[in-house]
């Protein structure tokens, strides 16, 4: 798990996202299915606000995560606003066009889309839009179950076997589905691993400029 954070900026339209730099994962779901908790529970730092009012988060927020302090950023996490709450989906429709869209079909550092859905309900119909929308673009996504600590024993493997049938994925080996919970850490490492291998194998990392003798 990398060591270290930092926010770097707020986005409400195209022009203020950050100059094209590491590979971004943009983290994508429902208001209040947990995107800014899961956020911060892999940053082991409470970087993004979480709040049990739906819709907290307006902007595309970016912060840089490096293995060090002293190393420039391995990846660039997005914390998107949600959808699909009634409340708000207003302001939210006129929203994602203006730059939501933009981010999710032009952005060319957007390497992996986690898409999260609550582990303890059954799939929306607005989850498999955004699925439609990532396919029709061709963006690479991994499904998260959130909020897993709600699930029993058993109710684990059902509740995978429902999303995944609820959003009609693929073979789980191409359209995996991870659960996990911001709460006890459960699951976070496969979450993490999934990150590297999908989006940033090392090779993809900015070399260290090495040090003047
Ligand atoms: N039990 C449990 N609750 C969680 C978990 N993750 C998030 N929550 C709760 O769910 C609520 C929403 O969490 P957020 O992380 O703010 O959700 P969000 O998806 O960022 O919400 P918006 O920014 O409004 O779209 C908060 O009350 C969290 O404490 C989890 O793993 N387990
Ligand atoms: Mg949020």
């Amino acid at each position: 798990m990398p060591a270290s954070s930092r926010f770097l900026l707020s986005a409400l339209a195209p022009g203020h996202f950050p100059v094209p730099g590491p590979p971004e994962i943009a983290f994508l779901g429902r208001s209040n299915v947990g995107k800014s908790s899961l956020l911060n529970a892999l940053l082991g730092s409470r970087q993004a606000h979480v709040s049990s009012t739906p819709g907290r988060t307006r902007a595309i927020n970016f912060f840089a995560v490096s293995d060090h302090a002293d190393q420039p950023a391995r990846v660039l996490f997005a914390d998107l606003p949600g959808y699909g709450y009634a409340k708000i989906s207003k302001s939210i429709s006129a929203e994602w066009p203006s730059f939501i869209d933009p981010y999710l079909r032009d952005r060319p550092t957007l390497a992996l889309c986690l898409c999260l859905v609550d582990a303890n309900i059954p799939a929306q119909s607005s989850d498999a839009q955004i699925l439609a929308i990532l396919r029709d673009v061709g963006r690479q996504f991994l499904l998260v179950g959130t909020k897993a600590d709600r699930l029993s024993g058993n109710g684990r493997a059902k509740a995978v076997s429902a999303l995944r049938q609820g959003l009609h994925l693929g073979e789980p080996q191409a359209e995996p589905l991870l659960l996990c919970s911001a709460k006890t850490g459960a699951g976070l490492k496969e979450v993490w691993s999934s990150i590297f291998s999908l989006a940033a194998p090392p090779s993809a990392t900015v070399p260290r400029p090495a040090p003047l003798s």
